[in-house]
């Protein structure tokens, strides 16, 4: 998988407004009602991250998880980021 241009990214994070770029990764904190809904999202996420093989780097706290997407395997960000952030705002 190729790393995108910066002009690519740019246009990338246009479709996924809540997410921010963070040196060669994006990052996104979503906050719930209390732990057990974090972890509701959690589960469903895992699951679509292991369908893609593509596995963010989760940080949970409380009622807010914060994920964190990078493609290591080519030393930036990919479309696969960017198609994961966006299943993942679908859940
Ligand atoms: N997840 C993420 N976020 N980046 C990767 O480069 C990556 C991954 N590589 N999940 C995959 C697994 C790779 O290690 C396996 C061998 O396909």
């Amino acid at each position: 998988m190729e790393k995108l241009t910066s002009a690519q990214i740019k246009t990338s994070l246009a479709s996924v407004p809540d997410w921010k770029k963070k040196g060669d990764a994006i990052t996104r904190t979503y906050e719930f009602k209390d732990f057990p809904a974090a972890i509701k999202f959690v589960n469903a996420l895992a699951k679509l991250a292991e369908k893609a093989n593509h596995h963010p780097d989760i940080d949970i706290r409380w009622n807010k998880v914060t994920l964190v997407l990078s493609t290591h395997d080519a030393g930036g960000l990919t479309e696969k980021d960017f198609s994961l952030a966006k299943q993942f705002d679908r859940l």
